[in-house]
């Protein structure tokens, strides 16, 4: 009998799902799209294009069953505005889209790539066609980052990822009015030594709320000699004091291993902004760059993924 890890995560067979090549305007690569669910049922990925410059904007692609039939903006949704907003000198990238039933507004955190390097710009919108910025609320360098839905307490949270070099580890950060942020917290280290997410971890999509608390899949990127490998795991935070880990996976979850996965810009690079929820409140739609280059989708489950950390503690609890 050969053993084998369990897939937490299945390929769609169509994938990559959305490449350069579908653009209805020259672009160098597509990747790291934020994913919602609008109100009518639509799928809508903002995705990360890249042009022949290097430099990145958003566009959406809309598509009813969330695998095919996109329906893709003819020009750029969002582009960097450095007139006004200096800091998107060199672009933006890697949106996450929160919805905020308080404010019946899509919120977008994203990064914004400034002269002094990447850090996290915030903005809303309610069409997708406008779009109102709040400017950056966290200096470089930061990047992966979300708005929590909900307040906590009764302000408004974000995880983000600071980089104190060479380790980078996940925060989170309190505002009362989304301009002014503080009370900042350290929710999750990166390991050290051999473990895939030694030194540097992110949040990959915003996290996803559960009768458990807030479910988080993060990346976790690995040097090694051949460069860096891009992996997922998985972890589990108290939902009124989300800076609380009460649980984390000690593998990784999902990997490159496909060619489109393994090859490309960035090689060995799978990386979510986005995630939806089906009907059934279970299946998870996960949206990820591959190698920098297109966009995958993989079908997951919340209650396995609940099941696994659960697992993985009772492991954790005999190692002990
Ligand atoms: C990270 C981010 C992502 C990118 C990844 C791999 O730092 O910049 O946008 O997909 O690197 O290149």
């Amino acid at each position: 009998m050969t053993y084998r890890y369990s897939d937490l995560f299945h390929r769609n067979k169509q994938n990559p799902i959305l490449t350069a090549g579908d653009w209805p305007y020259p672009v160098n690569s597509v990747f790291n799209p934020a994913a919602v669910l609008l109100k009518d049922g639509t799928t809508l990925l903002l995705c990360r294009v890249e042009d022949r410059r290097g430099h990145s904007h958003f566009c959406a692609a809309r598509s009813a069953n969330g695998i095919d039939s996109w329906k893709i903006d003819d020009k750029p949704t969002m582009l960097a505005d450095p007139e006004h907003y200096p800091e998107e000198h060199w672009g933006i990238e890697d949106p996450r889209i929160t919805y905020v039933p308080e404010l019946n507004k899509y919120a977008i955190v994203y990064t914004a790539y400034s002269r002094d390097g990447p850090g996290v710009a915030l903005a809303f919108t309610e069409d997708f066609v406008n779009f109102e910025r709040l400017g950056v609320i966290m200096p470089p360098e930061d990047k992966d980052a979300a708005l929590l839905p909900c307040r906590i307490d009764g302000q408004w949270a974000v995880i983000h990822r600071p980089v104190s070099a060479p380790r980078a580890h996940m925060w989170i950060s309190f505002s009362p009015d989304l301009q002014n942020w503080g009370g900042h917290k350290m929710m999750m280290e990166a390991r050290r030594g051999a473990w895939w997410d030694a030194n540097k971890i992110g949040l990959s999509p915003p996290p996803i709320e559960t009768s458990q608390g807030w479910l988080v899949i993060y990346h976790g990127v690995r040097q090694t000699a051949a460069g860096c490998l891009y992996r997922l795991g998985l972890a589990l935070f108290d939902f009124d004091h989300p800076e609380i880990c009460l649980r984390r996976g000690d593998e990784w979850v999902f990997g490159p291993q496909e060619p489109y996965e393994q090859h490309g810009d960035v090689g060995n690079v799978v990386f979510p902004c986005g995630l939806t929820v089906a009907a059934d409140g279970d299946t998870v739609n996960l949206y990820y760059g591959a190698a920098d280059t297109s966009i995958a989708l993989a079908i997951g489950s919340i209650n396995s993924m609940l099941q696994w950390l659960e697992q993985q503690s009772r492991k954790q609890a005999i190692i002990a």
